[in-house]
Order: structure tokens, then sequence, then C-alpha cells
């Protein structure tokens, strides 16, 4: 049934009134977050980063500080309640301050990753109706401010772009701090970004009573104490490192953030020495490579007490090798942006902790795991105790619907609310989930998900293109890579080198380019008569066992 096209679907009331009296929801928003932990911990390092090749430390009482007056500067461009701010940001202390500071003006991040491009901001910013865009300028070799003004130039509602490092930016960030109205908490706090399955990425409107819950469970299960330091290692605004437990969890806690500038050993083991972090996550190639590092590194990395793995499937053999090379325990986790997040626990036995992605963090998340066969499946359609199926899940911290999105709202959810998440899993008789396997258009390469569709759809804008078809193949590395088979357009024969660079070009983000081309007369077709995937997956298969 066709949805109401709404910023956000709510909780049916005698849920929410459940969720509140459950102490789940405790209206809190995240600017008042920060006042309280910035009263407690005023004198501890809040964010220590590097920015300009230096490196900056700031207390909770200069973070603070920091916020109050971004957020000024903010309402003195007239940018305030409920204004989206597409936020595209490396890891740099200045996320934590601006990011509070947009909270504080009553504005909403719109979560964009560094490896974004033209083509997905300006998608960001038209379907969000954004204001501005704040960036940095040029950073590792892209000009980040040029990318958003040109997309600026082409989106009507953006009036500014605001660059960290301009003087602009210095004066705005320097504006004397005024006494701003908090905002409604359970209203959206922010839109993070899907995975997506579908043409182009949904929003993911998150409040800031259902995500603070989230955060507040997870520094608690990731045992996150004042005394604790969190090294960002992935992109920060990402969902995993912003909240699992990542910098907002360990705020929270009054702990400290170390924002890694990059995630390579070299760079994360320097700073796991120097600033004794104890606790970080990563995805599971990563996790792999720093495994390997650890055996040649003179680093001492003795700090180090927890690393979570996550994003991507962490295989039993690679889960295994974590703990005694890096002399830290292993927390898997298993999220997603729209919500749910499980966790090992600390204290789980071994088997669980390699076998398993971990539990859901709420007693009221409902999990659901049901017919894998049936892309409809409702709640009722279950598969038998520990059989593989679609999960399904609802709960305290899982949205209701995308932002505006009442048509696509209609099938990525049941008629009772619902999220198909698209994962196969099974379940254990502990509540532990294991995730074997995918149900839905995406491939994970190594945690980044790319949606099939949206590069099909570039791939089929190109002259020489007929028909594109995005799979995913087995990878050693990344888990996964994209594999793009194209059926050409009569007489014409583009080759793979020129597809990729014709994606690129189109302004996507470079992990989303496909890694192989395969050109092909027609496409395997199922009964229906739609691209067989699955037989293009098995002819990849095949391709691979023949080298
Ligand atoms: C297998 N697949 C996994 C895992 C995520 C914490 C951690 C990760 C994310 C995230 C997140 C997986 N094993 N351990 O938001 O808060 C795949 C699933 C899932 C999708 C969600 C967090 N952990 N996945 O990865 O929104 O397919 O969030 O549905 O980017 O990643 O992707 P995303």
């Amino acid at each position: 049934a066709a949805q109401p096209d709404v910023d956000h679907v709510p909780w049916p009331p005698e849920l929410a009134a459940h969720y509140r009296a459950a102490g789940y929801w405790r209206g809190q928003t995240f600017g008042a977050l920060l006042t309280s932990v910035a009263d407690a911990y005023a004198g501890r390092t809040a964010v220590v980063g590097e920015w300009e090749g230096e490196t900056h430390r700031w207390s909770y009482a200069e973070l603070d500080e920091r916020a109050h007056r971004i957020a000024a500067g903010l309402r003195a461009l007239g940018i305030g309640k409920g204004d989206r701010i597409v936020l595209q940001l490396p890891n740099i202390p200045e996320f934590m301050s601006i990011v509070f500071g947009i909270w504080r003006a009553g504005g909403w991040p719109v979560f964009a990753l560094p490896a974004h491009r033209a083509a997905e901001l300006r998608h960001f910013a038209t379907q969000s109706e954004a204001v501005a865009i704040l960036t940095v300028q040029r950073h590792g070799g892209h000009d980040y401010a040029g990318t958003a003004r040109e997309v600026a130039a082409e989106v009507p509602s953006l009036r500014h772009v605001l660059a960290v490092g301009t003087a602009e930016f210095a004066e705005l960030a320097a504006t004397q701090p005024v006494e701003l109205p908090d905002p409604d908490p359970s209203e959206v706090a922010f839109l993070q970004l899907s995975g997506g399955t579908t043409g182009l990425p949904k929003l993911i409107p998150r409040t800031h009573d259902d995500y603070l819950y989230s955060v507040r469970e997870s520094a608690r299960i990731c045992a996150l104490r004042p005394e604790s330091v969190y090294l960002a290692a992935l992109p920060v605004a990402h969902n995993y490192p912003l909240s699992s437990p990542g910098v907002l969890g360990a705020l929270h806690a009054g702990a400290t953030n170390v924002l890694c500038p990059r995630p390579d050993a070299d760079t994360a083991f320097r700073l796991i020495e120097s600033e004794r972090v104890t606790i970080t996550g990563v995805v599971p190639p990563l996790a792999a490579a720093w495994v390997q590092a650890a055996g040649r590194t003179e680093r001492d990395l003795s700090s180090l007490a927890v690393m979570l793995v996550g994003g991507a499937k962490c295989g039993r053999e690679l889960a295994a090798r974590i703990g005694p090379a890096l002399g830290c325990q292993l927390q898997q986790v298993f999220g997603m942006a729209e919500g749910l997040v499980c966790y090992t626990r600390l204290d789980d036995p071994e088997d669980t902790v390699l076998g398993t992605q971990g539990r859901p963090i709420s007693r009221d998340d409902e999990i659901r795991i049901v017919n894998p066969d049936n892309p409809a499946a409702d709640s009722t359609d279950l598969v038998a105790p520990g059989e593989v199926g679609a999960l399904l899940t609802r709960g305290p911290y899982t949205i209701r619907g995308y932002y505006h999105a009442g048509e696509h709202n209609a099938t990525a959810f049941t008629s009772d609310g619902f999220y198909r998440s698209g994962d196969l899993v099974r379940r254990h008789p502990s509540g532990h989930l294991e995730v074997v396997g995918r149900a839905k258009e995406q491939i994970n390469r190594g945690g980044e998900k790319v949606a099939a569709e949206e590069i099909e759809n570039h791939l089929i804008a190109h002259p020489g293109v007929l028909d594109a078809a995005v799979v995913a193949v087995a990878d050693e590395y990344l888990g996964e890579r994209t594999c793009a088979y194209v059926v050409p357009n009569a007489g014409k024969q583009p080759t793979d080198v020129e597809l990729r660079r014709f994606v690129r070009e189109r302004g996507v983000a470079s992990y989303k380019v496909p890694d192989l081309v395969q050109v092909v007369s027609e496409f395997p077709v199922t009964g229906v008569g739609k691209t067989s995937k699955r037989e293009l997956r098995a002819a990849l298969t095949a391709l691979a066992k023949d080298r």
C-alpha cells in the first residue's frame, strides 16, 4: 500500500509510549548531551585529530564552546530549525564541533562520505532540499569545495557552500555564542545514507530519541568509560564509526575520540601507540591488513583492548586471528544505518564471538526470519527455528520509513512496520544472528555498499550500452567486488577501460566504479523474462574456476 510522503514515518503511539516508559527514549537532544558531558568532564580530552599537518587536542569544555560558536554562526547565516546541510568532511577534529554545532542550531546534517562525488552530492542535496554544503577545501587530491560549488550551481535550494579552512568559515566558527532553543528530541536529528538497492540511495531520518538510545546502549555493551580512547579508523560520518559505539558512543561516555586520518595500519598503529587507544572498529579487509601488519610492527599496541569488526561478514578464520595478532578482544558487529545493531558481548563464549555477528542491542528489537524465496514475505511467513531466512526487524531505533519515499517504503517495509533488511541470517538458540548471505541487489565491497541499479543506470547512459547488469564477484581481499555485465548497442563495442572511465566521469565515488566489465551478446533470463543475476553470478564463478 502507498504510504504518506513524510519526513519521518512515526512509530505507533502505543509503542512510542512503551519506548519512553521503558527508558529508551529520554527526551534528550544531542546538543543537550554535549552540554551534560562537558559539565561532567570539562577538562578531559574529547577529541584528538590532525588537520593541515598539526595535531589538535580539544577538551570537552573546548568542544562544547566550539559547537556553541558554530551554532551561532550558522544561525547568523540564517541556517536553523529543520534546515538540511550536506556535510562532507574527512576525519578531522572539526567534524565533531560542526556536527554538534548544526544540531544546536536545529539543523539536520546529511552525512555524505568523503568518497562521494558530484552525482551523489547532487542527489543528497536535491532529495533533502539542502540549504548548504559544508565541506573542506582541497583534501587528499580532491577539490571538495570546487565540487560543492559545481553542485550548488545546479541545485536551487543550495544557498551556501562553506569550507573548513577558509576565512569565511573561521569567522563563522568564531561567532559569539547565543542562547538557542533546544529542538524537539522526538523529531529528526539528521539524515543518514542507506547502502541502497535501487537507483539512488535513500535518506534515513533518525531522531534524537531513537539514535541516542542506540548510542547509549552501544557505549555500555562495548564497556566504554571516561578512560577509554576510541580510534575512529573508518570515515566517521558512516553510521558504524559514528554510533557503533563510534565517536558518539565515546562522547556519551566522556571518553577520548582519536580521529584517524587514514585507515592504513601504519597510521592507525602510530596513533594507537601515541594516544594509548583502547578500542576501535574496522571492516574485515582492514582487520586482515592490520593482522598482517601486526606481525612486523615495532609499535606498542598493548593499550588496545577491543576491536570491533563489522560492515561485512567477518569469516571465522579471520575472526580467530584477530585476538592473537593484535592482543585484543574481538567484538563482532552487524548493523545497518536504518537501525538494528547486533554485537557479540564481551563475555560471550569464544565460539559465539568467532561464529556469529552478535545479538541485538535491545530486548525490544523484534527479529523475524522469513521465507527467503518470497521477496514479499511478511512477518508471519517464518522459517523453522535455526533455518536460514530473510531478516525483518522493527524496534525502538529502527526506522519505519525512508525520508520522503512513500512509494519505496511500501516495499522496503512490511505492512506492520518491519524493515526488510535484505540480509539472509540464521538465529542461534542464544539469540545471536549469523549472517549467511544477502537477498538484496547490493554489492558489499569490503563494507562499502554498492547498489546494483545505481551503477546499471550510469552504464546504460553510455551510447554504446544497450543493457547492463551489475553483480558481486567473490574477492579474496574485499570479500566481494563489482562486475558489470554489459550488452553493447548494435555495432558498438565499448571497452572496459572506456566504461569504467565513463562511470567515474559521471561523478560517482570511485568504490562504485565496476571492478570488472564483461561484454556479452545477451543476458540469461529467468522464467518471467527478467535478467537472471543468479546465472550471471554463476557464470562468474565458473570463469574464476577456469582460471
Ligand atoms: C555481514 N554483513 C554485514 C556483518 C553490516 C554497525 C556496523 C555496520 C553497519 C553497516 C552499521 C555486517 N556481517 N557483521 O550501520 O551501525 C551488511 C548487511 C547490512 C548492511 C548495512 C553499524 N554488518 N553488514 O554496515 O548501512 O548487509 O551499515 O544490512 O552501511 O551491511 O550497511 P550499512
